[in-house]
């Protein structure tokens, strides 16, 4: 049986055009500097977000927790989303290398605004109150079911927080998601931001890595910090060379994942018990409520397994499903009538 897994688009399996690239690419030690592919992609990526410099890394957690790091001194806050994935998914890892703790606050779809999230940063108060350094926002925001910031909203975010002499950073796994959903550039939407990460392992579809980005000071450290982390890795350019036929050719097929997530959301918001606003599905990410269906999310994990579809709860009431190229329109239909026959038992 064909699996129909959408359980995430980290499962995409690079594209023959990539395994190509990947086999042919021209490699050198990259902790020498010398991996000329891994230059060409950290060149590429810099130019596409229009900041100073952009640095490989091995995940999207190591280029978020290296971006804390640098933006932030120990003993502070940080202030973001409750859902997101620096806050929620990431380990505790901020507290362990940065030593921060967190503010978080809650947004309707995920999305914040200047109004909801100043109440949550401590700047000028007594000496005694942890003060804020950070303020880290998340385009799309992937726990509130891909939902997308407009960018002046995040821009406004930056400016208000750079007044108070505070950093900002974007969590943009899905930056090209955002941007097709906002219909803008990656770099209007990186423009305000101190650090972005983004990553080349998730609906663009290369097997490994992401990309941080700021200015040359910023990645120049960062780079340091990899290598402390133990990132600092060799002929990797056989990574990267699949890392730039991400960014080069993928961005422009993402519309057909995002086409298939809003047909996947109508077809659910049909089913007795089902709970979602397809309206409110911008990107490739679909979460919906089961609560009233009387089955938990694992069981109904379970469930849709044994009919061949792979898709996780993210607690014990909503499903998430997310759409990538490695699932067609057809499959996206198979996927709904499977649902029904459980979900409305
Ligand atoms: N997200 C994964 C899981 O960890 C939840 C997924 O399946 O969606 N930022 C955001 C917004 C992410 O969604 C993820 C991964 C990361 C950072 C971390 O990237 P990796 O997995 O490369 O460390």
């Amino acid at each position: 049986m064909e699996l129909i897994d959408l359980r995430s688009d980290t499962v995409t399996k690079p594209t023959p055009a990539m395994r190509r690239a990947m086999a042919e690419a021209e490699v050198g030690d990259d902790v020498y500097l010398e991996d000329p592919t891994v230059n060409r992609l950290q060149e590429r990526a810099a130019e596409i977000l229009d900041k100073e410099a952009a640095l490989f890394v091995p995940s999207g957690t190591m280029g978020n927790q290296i971006c804390v790091k640098l933006n932030t001194r120990p003993g502070t806050e940080v202030a973001l989303e409750q859902r997101s994935h620096i806050f929620n998914y990431e380990m505790g890892a901020s507290a362990v290398l940065s030593g921060v703790t967190f503010r978080p606050v809650a947004g309707e779809d995920g999305l914040l605004d200047w109004d909801s999230i100043s109440g949550a940063i401590h700047h000028g108060g007594p000496y005694y109150v942890t003060p804020t350094s950070l303020v880290t926002l998340e385009n799309s925001h992937n726990m509130a079911g891909g939902s997308v910031m407009p960018v002046k909203t995040s821009q406004e975010i930056c400016e208000r927080a750079h007044a108070l002499g505070l950093r900002a950073h974007l969590d943009g796994a899905r930056i090209f998601n955002a941007a097709i959903a906002l219909d803008t550039t990656v770099a209007e939407i990186a423009r305000p931001f101190d650090s972005v990460m983004f990553c080349l392992s998730k609906g663009l579809g290369a097997p490994v890595g992401s990309m941080i980005a700021g200015s040359k000071d910023f990645i120049t450290e960062a780079r340091n910090w990899r290598k402390l982390l133990g990132g600092g890795m060799r002929q990797v350019g056989v990574l990267a060379a699949a890392g730039l036929i991400a960014i080069e050719e993928s961005p422009k097929l993402l519309i057909e994942d995002h086409a298939n997530a809003k047909r996947l959301a109508e077809g659910l918001a049909e089913l007795r018990g089902v709970k979602i606003d397809p309206e409110r599905v911008q990107t490739n990410i679909v979460i919906f409520d089961i609560a009233e269906t009387g089955l938990t999310t694992a069981q109904c994990s379970a469930e849709l397994k044994s009919r061949g579809v792979l898709a996780n709860g993210i607690n014990a009431r909503e499903m998430r499903m997310v759409t990538h190229y490695d699932v067609n329109r057809e499959q996206i239909e198979q996927t709904i009538q499977i649902a029904r026959e459980i979900l409305e038992r």
